[in-house]
C-alpha cells in the first residue's frame, strides 16, 4: 500500500531579517524530510519589512504573506491560519534556532505520538549566546509560568516549536506580541501531550526586534492576566476560604451562603477549567 505523504508547514515571522532569513531557509533539510515522507511548505509572514526580506524569501521558494499589524503573535496567528500542513513548525528567521534538527524533532513527535514539542535553550551550551539580561528575564518568566500554572517548563520563551495543527485550530489566542510564545506553550502543555527538548542555540544574525525590558514587562503582565482569567491565582490563595473567614468572622455571614465556589469562568475565553483539568 502506498503511504500518503504528509505536509509540514514551516512558519516564520519576519521583520527586516534579509540575512538571517536566507540562512534559516537554506538550513531547512527539505530533502531529508522528503526522504522521510514529508513535503514542506515554507511560509514567511512579513511585517512590512523595509529591507529585501520578501525578495529573499520568494527567491528561496517560500510563500510570503504580509501582516501589516505589528507584533510577533499577530504574525504567527496569520501564518498558522494559512498553513495547510498536518504538522506545523515555528521558528525565528534570525538563524538562532537549529532548523537542521527538524528531522529529529519530527521523528520524536511521531514516534512518541506527541502533539506539541517546545525547544529549550536555558542550559549552559546555549546560554553563552544570549545576553545576561535576556537570560535573567527568561528565567524569571519561566519561574512564573512554573509557579502560576504549575507546569514543568524549562524555557517558557523559546521560539521554536513543532506541533500538530489541531493545537492552533479554532482557538483565539490573546497575545499579539512576544507573549504569544508563552501563551501557546501554557495552552499546549495544559491540554495536549507535550514535551520540551533541549537544543543548541546560536547568536542571532541581524538586529534584535525584542526589547528585553519592555517586552519582558509586557510578558509578565500577560502571565498575571492569563492566570487571573483562569482563576489560578484565586485557587493558589484559596480565595474561597479567605472569603468564608471574612464573611463569618468579620461580617457575621452564613458559611454555606458564601461556600459556593466563587470561580467565575470567563465565557469568552477558550479554556474552561473542565478542559484543562
Ligand atoms: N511579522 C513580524 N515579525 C516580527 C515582528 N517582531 C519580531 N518579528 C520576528 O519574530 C522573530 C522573533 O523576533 P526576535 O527579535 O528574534 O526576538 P527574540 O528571538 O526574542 O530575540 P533574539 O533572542 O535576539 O533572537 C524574528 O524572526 C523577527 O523578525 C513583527 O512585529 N512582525
Ligand atoms: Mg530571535
Amino acid at each position: 500500500m502506498i503511504q500518503k505523504r504528509k505536509l509540514i508547514s514551516i512558519v516564520m515571522p519576519v521583520l527586516n531579517e534579509e540575512k538571517g532569513l536566507a540562512k534559516t531557509i537554506r538550513e531547512i533539510p527539505v530533502n531529508e524530510l522528503k526522504r522521510m515522507g514529508y513535503d514542506c511548505e515554507i511560509i514567511v509572514v512579513d511585517g512590512c519589512s523595509t529591507d529585501k526580506s520578501r525578495e529573499v524569501a520568494r527567491k528561496l521558494g517560500a510563500k510570503v504573506i504580509i501582516e501589516p499589524r505589528p507584533g510577533y503573535g499577530n504574525a504567527y496567528k496569520t501564518g498558522f491560519r494559512k498553513a495547510r500542513g498536518e504538522i506545523i513548525v515555528a521558528l525565528d528567521a534570525d538563524y538562532s534556532y537549529p532548523a537542521h534538527l527538524l528531522p529529529r524533532l519530527i521523528n520524536i513527535l511521531e514516534k512518541k505520538k506527541l502533539d506539541f514539542i517546545s525547544t529549550h535553550r536555558l542550559h549552559k551550551h546555549a546560554e553563552k549566546y544570549m545576553s545576561p539580561l535576556h537570560i535573567v528575564g527568561n528565567k524569571i518568566l519561566t519561574l512564573l509560568v512554573r509557579v502560576l500554572f504549575r507546569l514543568n517548563i524549562n524555557d517558557s520563551q523559546s521560539g521554536m516549536w513543532v506541533f500538530r495543527r489541531k493545537i492552533v485550530e479554532s482557538i483565539d489566542f490573546f497575545a499579539g506580541g512576544m507573549a504569544f510564545s508563552q501563551e501557546l506553550k501554557i495552552y499546549a502543555f495544559k491540554n495536549f501531550k507535550s514535551i520540551e527538548v533541549p537544543i543548541p542555540y546560536r547568536r542571532r544574525v541581524g538586529r534584535q526586534k525584542l526589547n528585553a525590558i519592555i517586552d519582558g514587562f509586557k510578558n509578565l503582565l500577560h502571565l498575571v492576566g492569563l492566570c487571573l482569567m483562569l482563576n489560578e491565582v484565586i485557587r493558589i490563595a484559596d480565595f474561597t476560604r479567605i472569603y468564608k473567614i471574612i464573611n463569618i468572622g468579620i461580617l457575621g455571614g452564613n458559611a454555606n451562603a458564601s461556600g459556593n465556589n466563587h470561580r467565575v469562568i470567563p465565557s469568552t475565553y477558550w479554556w474552561t477549567r473542565k478542559q484543562i483539568y
